[in-house]
């Protein structure tokens, strides 16, 4: 039986992508949560594990792996996905080539514009980042908007299966629903609430929220 351990910061979107990761492959784990706050990700301890200070980290049994894309990779590699399900990268080249494309467009495309809205709302500095957030969530809706078109013809971002793509991507969305619930996002247009400008997109966050294990990978601080 092997041990597991995730070092990850609550909220963090990848931190939660790898959680999911973890939670869709049926494997325990002993949750590793650092404080943001104090820094701990910064502390003597951790960057023996991680000397760049960054989460997630995966240690399973004699293998550290940092980096969630790598994480996800791991996870994949070493073991099967429950109920016959496939694996997250895909089991043809077509299927991985779907998967990474969707993959590299969030990060293209959602991952540092949502950073952008979501850091000053946080931080209750709307008003003075206001011309940031505008500029990003104009790209971020044209962004949603072919997610919206994707999902018509597929329940999952890179096909009728669960992948890795779905995965990375849901934890960015819910870090810009968060942060369009702040009172002083009213002031942008932030697709909020989702399903009434996203139907698609807005089902298929429910099919996330449905996955076994979803609860044990929700951030413990949005509780
Ligand atoms: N490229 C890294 C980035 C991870 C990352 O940005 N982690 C953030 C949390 S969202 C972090 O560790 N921040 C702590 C810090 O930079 O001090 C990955 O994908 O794992």
């Amino acid at each position: 039986m092997s041990t597991r351990q995730l070092y990850f910061i609550s909220g963090s979107p990848p931190c939660w992508s790898a959680m999911l990761a973890l939670a869709v492959k049926g494997l325990s784990y002993e949750p590793k949560r650092l404080d943001n706050a104090k820094r701990e990700q910064k502390a003597p301890e951790f960057l023996a594990i991680n000397p760049r200070g960054h989460v997630p980290v995966l240690i399973e049994d004699d293998t550290t792996v940092c980096e969630t894309f790598a994480v996800l990779a791991f996870l994949d590699a070493a073991h099967d996905t429950p109920n016959g399900a496939p694996p997250l990268f895909g089991e043809t080249p077509e299927q991985t080539a779907r998967i990474w494309q969707s993959i590299s467009e969030s990060e293209s495309s959602l991952r540092d514009q949502i950073g952008d809205i979501s850091r000053p709302l946080f931080r209750g500095k709307g008003a003075e980042f206001a011309d940031q957030i505008t500029s990003n969530a104009e790209k971020v809706l044209a962004e949603l908007s072919l997610l919206e078109a994707r999902l018509e013809s597929d329940p999952f971002l890179a096909g009728d299966a669960l992948s890795a793509a779905d995965l990375i991507a849901y934890p960015l969305l819910m870090q810009l629903g968060r942060a369009a619930d702040r009172e002083e996002a009213k002031a942008f247009d932030l697709a909020y609430p989702l399903p009434d400008h996203f139907t698609r997109i807005s089902q298929w966050t429910d099919r996330i929220a449905a996955l076994p294990g979803y609860d044990t990978a929700y951030p413990p601080h949005w509780k």
